[in-house]
Parts: C-alpha cells; sequence; structure tokens
C-alpha cells in the first residue's frame, strides 16, 4: 500500500479493487495476455487490448470515465490491488532502454487500464518506442536525471519539450526498492497556484521559458520555442516545466521558476508504491519525480512498467506511420 508522507490525497483520486473485481480484471488480463502473437508492440494485439478494455468492471470504468473528464486537484489517479503477484515477478532487469515486449498479465492490465482511457502511444526516439517501458535503477547510471537513476530525479512534465507530449502517463509498480523508500513525486498545479503571487503567476503564463529537448531525442538545435510554463485558463492553467531542462530567459522570469519550485515542493505527494499499485498523473496539470533510493542491482530492485496516453490520438497523425501507436519522424515535408 502506498504511504503518503505530506497532506493525504483524497477519496476522489483513488480507487483500490475489491476481491471480485481484481477477480475480474485478471481473467480479462489473461484474456488478453494469451492473444496472439503475444507481443504488446504489435497491432493486433494493441487492437485486442482496445476492445477488451470496454469490458473492465465497471466502478473502474466509471472512475476512469471521470478521470478523463477531469483529473480533479490532484490531476492523478491512483488504482491499486491489480494482478500483481510479487512471487511471480521475474528479477528486475537491470539494462538501460530495457522494454517490455512480451504480454503479461501485469502489463495486460496495465494495458487494458491504459486503452479504456484514450490511446497508448510511445515516441520512435525513446525506449525503441516499445509502449510498455521499464522503469529501473540500471548500474553506472546512479546520477542520471531520467528513469534509469537513483539520485532525486527533478520534478518535470513528461517529454515536455514535444509537441505531442503525453496527455496521461501511467507507471505500475511490479516491485518497489528494498527498503521500501523510493517513492513517485506528484505535484498539481491545482494545489500549487493558490500559493504564487500574482506577479509569479502573471510571468510563468508569459513565452519567458525555453525546454531543451533530451539528446537521445536528436531534435535540431534551436527548434525550442520559448513557452509559459502556465497556459491557458488564468483561474486554471495547465502547467508544463521540467526542472532539469527549462530554461528561463532573465533574471525575473528565473526568480517565478525558482519561486514556483519551492512551492512544487511543499505540495508534492510522494507515493510510495506497492506491488499492484497504478499512479496515472495527468502530464497537463501535473508534475513526477522520484526521490533517492539505494539500488543493489540483485535482480530485487525497484521496476515500475510505464505507458503513455494520448486522449486526442488524431492530432498526432502526421508523426505516426500507418496510424499505428508510435510517434516518430512521420511523413516527409512536401
Ligand atoms: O521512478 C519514478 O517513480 C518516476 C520516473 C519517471 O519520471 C518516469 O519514468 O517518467
Ligand atoms: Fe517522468
Amino acid at each position: 500500500m502506498p504511504a503518503e508522507v505530506k497532506p493525504k490525497i483524497g477519496d476522489d483520486a483513488q480507487i483500490s479493487l475489491d476481491g471480485q473485481e481484481k477477480g475480474e480484471l485478471t481473467l480479462l488480463a489473461e484474456q488478453l495476455r494469451d492473444i496472439g502473437p503475444r507481443l504488446n508492440d504489435d497491432p493486433r494485439w494493441t487492437s485486442a487490448a482496445r476492445e477488451l478494455s470496454c469490458r473492465l468492471p465497471m466502478r473502474l470504468r466509471q472512475t476512469l470515465r471521470r478521470f478523463t473528464w477531469n483529473s480533479g486537484r490532484e490531476a492523478m489517479l491512483l488504482v491499486r490491488n491489480l494482478p500483481v503477484e510479487p512471487e511471480n515477478v521475474p528479477d528486475t532487469p537491470t539494462v538501460r532502454g530495457s522494454v517490455q515486449r512480451e504480454t503479461t498479465t501485469p502489463a495486460s492490465a496495465l494495458m487494458l487500464i491504459a486503452m479504456a482511457m484514450g490511446e497508448v502511444i510511445a515516441f520512435e526516439k525513446e525506449k525503441t518506442g516499445a509502449l510498455v517501458q521499464d522503469v529501473v535503477p540500471v548500474p553506472g547510471m546512479e546520477q542520471f536525471q531520467g528513469n534509469a537513476g537513483s539520485i532525486k530525479l527533478n520534478m518535470h512534465t513528461e517529454n515536455a519539450f514535444h509537441e505531442h507530449k503525453p496527455d496521461l502517463v501511467g507507471l505500475m509498480c511490479l516491485r518497489n526498492d528494498h527498503e521500501n523508500v523510493a517513492g513517485l513525486r506528484v505535484a498539481s498545479v491545482r494545489n500549487a497556484v493558490p500559493l504564487l503571487s500574482a506577479r509569479t503567476r502573471e510571468i510563468l503564463h508569459q513565452p519567458r521559458f525555453v525546454t531543451m529537448a533530451p539528446a537521445s531525442f536528436e531534435m535540431a538545435d534551436g527548434m525550442e520555442e520559448p513557452h509559459g510554463i502556465l497556459a491557458g485558463s488564468f483561474e486554471d492553467p495547465d502547467l508544463k516545466v521540467d526542472f532539469s531542462s527549462t530554461i528561463p530567459s532573465d533574471d525575473e522570469a528565473g526568480q517565478a521558476m525558482a519561486e514556483l519550485e519551492a512551492v512544487i515542493e511543499r505540495v508534492a505527494h510522494t507515493l510510495i508504491l506497492g506491488p499492484g499499485d497504478l499512479a496515472f498523473v495527468d502530464n497537463r496539470l501535473a508534475l513526477h519525480g522520484r526521490n533517492s533510493f539505494q539500488p543493489r542491482y540483485d535482480g530485487r530492485d525497484r521496476w515500475l512498467q510505464r505507458v503513455f496516453v494520448h486522449l486526442d490520438f488524431r492530432k498526432s497523425r502526421v508523426m505516426r506511420m500507418a496510424d499505428g501507436q508510435v510517434l516518430g519522424a512521420g511523413e516527409a515535408v512536401r
């Protein structure tokens, strides 16, 4: 069970499946798992996931539907008691770029829930475009500001630089770290905005920030457009920032960003996810990160599986070959 350090998250931001619901989800996930060719990235399998997602237990479907209407004050949803049997989870991978290609019961459950909300997508230049990705610590990468690291991971919007960043990020725990101290941190703009001064809010809405693409994305230099960290409604804005790769364009913008970061630290929840806990973060309204932990690389390290969801699939069509799930360079410019 996740323990919340910091203020408690409300019941509207979480659902724990009861025994019957878990039983129904397990049967559905097993059915999906066994559908040929038993590969998460195969379009036939993805299509089966989409169809079967309509048969999730009713209360879960209602919760997911409500979440995609409005992700609430916390801009996240915790789904607990998924079919993960700790004794059957294989050794935690230790390689960089590890992904889940073969279908499993937990990854099938994750896929069913994600597909019930929208379309699971991936980026060709990240984790080889796999739809279900492993989040594991990698030897030698301890200091890395990315999910292979184990130092504190700064709060960020996922793929903030990308025009079609995910709308939702799903992180499911298969195994936590040895000491059970590694926590996913989540902070909602809806909790942060009331704590900011009016002037800071105004500055954060102005295009005085640029967000760099990670080197792995091989984007051409100088492509980054200045953007506001807050955008849209002044009352209920969207939030886009990565405290490792967003750069303010002047001192005043830098101060506003520092004030925001301090407030984000105050409102962030730390979720110690256990096996079978799944957190969906609304990537338009909430930031996420991770505190530090000590990996041992003995096969028992922390292991999350991650999916990205788009709520409007059509928007990214030009970047997706054959209307598939993976965003790449897309069509040649005519
Ligand atoms: O390790 C975590 O809890 C979060 C890692 C992360 O930010 C990600 O995988 O996108
Ligand atoms: Fe992330």
